[in-house]
């Protein structure tokens, strides 16, 4: 913890109960380079732009401060994550009118995959709680 609040410079009081995951400000030139290895992280925006989101644990709720505003996802955990549209991994079953289909509107990540943007899909702007380690098959969109 003491390593990882020298990289990020930045432990929010709100966020101490939650040792493991971070929500940063964006840095004047904020990019990739602030996701390190072994830690799955989230942008506000596309192209790994704007506030950051960091975690190596599950995240239950990842809290008012980034609450659905994920746009880009790099998983540089060695397991697979799975992010949900609700607190405690909960997500809405979604209808795909064109192929006549449901699913879950969640996001797995495969180990070390990542999206530069979810602008388009349906999961924009939506994440708010982190399962790591969980890959659930029913999710709407995969990454990998
Ligand atoms: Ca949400």
């Amino acid at each position: 913890m003491q390593i990882r609040r020298r990289i990020y410079g930045v432990l929010a009081a709100s966020l101490a109960a939650f040792a493991s995951t971070l929500v940063v400000a964006p840095p004047a030139s904020a990019s990739s380079s602030q996701c390190t290895a072994g830690m799955f992280c989230m942008w506000e925006h596309s192209g790994y732009e704007g506030i950051f989101y960091v975690t190596y644990v599950d995240s239950p709720n990842v809290g008012a401060g980034f609450n659905d505003k994920a746009t880009s996802v790099w998983n540089r955990t060695n397991e697979w994550v799975t992010i949900y549209q609700h607190a405690n991994y909960q997500s809405d079953v979604i209808w795909f009118g064109n192929n006549n289909t449901t699913a879950r509107n969640c996001v797995t990540v495969a180990p070390g995959a990542s999206k530069w943007s979810f602008g388009g899909d349906m999961f924009n702007d939506q994440a708010t709680s982190v399962d790591t380690g969980y890959y659930r098959p029913d999710c709407g969109l995969n990454v990998s």
